[in-house]
């Protein structure tokens, strides 16, 4: 008992002088979360909290410093049950979720919709709205409307986003150094963009007098590689959008993707596209190899310590490769990727959780900027530092961050705004400006809520298989330009038909529902 005074003596010496310290520390804006203050006394006072939850990815490290730091800042015991790679953690998480003994307080899942609906109908799953109300500053504060919407289900919300991407995370970028070689502008139309390419195969751009430069490439069979091409026409192939007379098509039959394909099918004669990006490659070898002139790429590679990056440098001193603006078509319809307002991965609060609102408040804690900040990149001044440009840097091994089990809740609730300190400023107004540039196609992509939709359960893989052979033969000129217009033919006899009228009535139900959502959003949720 002695021996257990002391240590809780020490415990709290420990816990008080580190609050001061992160008081003390300069912080960047941290504006609107008070509540480490109030925390301070909770400290003292109250017995910490246990909260067991499952922790995916990350490095797993048991009992870690960041572990105890987290305990001490949110007074929380924590149980962190560490899932395995893969699908093995679905079958994990299933497993924990069957049994009342081993249910966790917080559920982090992915991939389990079914499993989802059923935990929800047998009542193991917390209604978190109206805790969300009170103590739901930083959730609610960093989330999109869009975003919350989606995990509304009639006045209640049985799940949060625990991972959402930026509102677009790329962006098409360019070869700096050879368009000074070559005396080029930047294009900004499909027409300037196809003879900056022509340039970059045919003129030499390096200038080693060698025939060695790929004009466009990028990540293999993703459609979203060839965006500066098929974006300029409006269409996204892999995508429900809304068209002009407010119905909802999918994005492979809109005739701007026959247009599209005839000057991919150009390009691609003229030998400007690689063609590895129609079969497979390791594109981040080429991005390193460096001997290719656009591509449409990660805006967080632009970050100076992306590896990928230092090695293109190390091959290509004088290389650069900017960003820029999105390629205009012919009607001068320009966008950038969107990525939609939908999380992969989301957290529930189960009924194995003694105090649900208190959980809830915790959470909300540990998406503060602050707490945030720590878990996912230690404390400012001993594990990295933030130098006079704004370029974060580690000031500990790589190996250690593991050690210290910094990025252990990495996916649990991950910030993605400017609180994502390892961006630069530069990456940072990059997101920015390519939240914008996305917007075009973000108003007519179609996000379906309803995650059980059967025809395109039935249909959609084998559509996608038509759509792919079709559109890949046409590029590569193994088949006709009209060969569109067949397989626009086959995808309504194939099942595309069913798979569109039930887009559109999910869409019209969505609209309905999403009005009433922004009216208590706005009422109730907006912070
Ligand atoms: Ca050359």
């Amino acid at each position: 008992m002695k021996k257990f005074l002391a240590l809780m003596v020490v415990l709290i010496i420990i816990v008080t002088s580190l609050i001061g310290c992160s008081q003390g520390q300069e912080e960047p804006d941290t504006s609107g979360d008070t509540w480490s203050e109030e925390s301070t006394s909770e400290t003292t006072d109250e017995k910490p909290l246990k909260i067991s939850m499952t922790i995916f990815r990350g490095p797993k490290t048991e009992n870690s410093w960041l572990e105890k730091e987290l305990e001490k800042e949110l007074n929380v015991d924590f149980e962190f049950i560490m899932l395995p790679g893969g699908t093995e953690a679905q079958t994990k998480i299933n497993l924990l979720m069957s049994d009342p003994n081993t249910m966790p307080d917080i559920v982090w899942w992915e991939g389990l919709e079914k499993e989802f609906r059923q935990w929800v109908n047998a009542g193991l799953i917390v209604d978190v709205l109206p805790y969300l109300k009170k103590h739901g500053e930083n959730i609610l504060g960093y989330y999109r409307p869009e975003t919350l919407y989606l995990y509304y289900e009639d006045g209640k919300m049985y799940r949060l986003p625990a991972d959402v991407a930026e509102p677009c995370c790329m962006t098409t970028i360019i070869r700096k150094d050879w368009l000074d070689n070559l005396g080029l502008e930047v294009p900004t139309t499909l027409d300037e963009f196809m003879q900056v390419l022509r340039a970059f195969v045919y003129d030499d751009p390096d200038q080693n007098g060698k025939d060695d430069t790929i004009g466009f490439s990028g990540q293999a069979r993703e459609w979203r590689s060839f965006a500066p091409f098929i974006y300029s026409f409006g269409v996204k192939p892999d995508a429900f959008l809304l068209t002009e007379d407010g119905t909802v098509k999918h994005g492979s039959v809109l005739p701007g993707m026959k247009e599209a394909l005839k000057v991919l099918n150009q390009a691609y004669k003229e030998g400007l596209i690689d063609p590895t990006l129609l079969t497979t490659n390791d594109f981040n070898q080429i991005f390193i190899e460096g001997n290719f002139g656009a591509c449409y790429r990660w805006i967080a590679s632009f970050n100076p310590g992306s590896t990928s990056w230092v090695s293109f440098k190390a091959n290509h001193p004088d290389g650069e490769y900017i960003p820029i603006e999105p390629i205009k078509g012919p009607t001068g319809f320009s966008s950038d990727e969107p990525s939609g307002n939908a999380a992969w991965c989301w957290a529930s609060v189960t009924t194995a959780a003694e105090d649900p609102e208190k959980v809830v408040e915790i959470i909300d804690k540990m998406m503060s900027p602050e707490i945030y900040q720590l878990r996912a990149y230690g404390r400012r001044g001993e594990h990295y530092e933030i130098d006079e440009n704004g370029v974060f840097r580690l000031l500990i091994e790589p190996e250690e961050v593991n050690n210290l089990g910094i990025g252990l809740t990495n996916l649990f609730f991950y910030r993605k705004d400017e609180h994502n300190i390892q961006n630069t400023p530069e990456v940072i107004a990059l997101f920015n400006r390519r939240a914008e540039t996305a917007k075009p196609l973000a108003e007519k992509l179609v996000e379906f809520k309803e995650q059980v939709r059967p025809m395109w359960a039935e249909y959609g893989a084998d559509l996608e298989t038509l759509r792919d052979e079709t559109f890949y033969g046409i590029i590569k000129g193994d088949l006709p330009i009209d060969a569109f217009d067949k397989y626009v033919e086959k995808f309504y006899e194939m099942g595309g038909k069913a798979v569109e009228e039930e887009a559109n009535e999910f869409y019209k139900k969505q609209v309905e529902e999403y009005e009433e959502f922004m009216e208590i959003y706005t009422r109730e949720l907006k912070r």
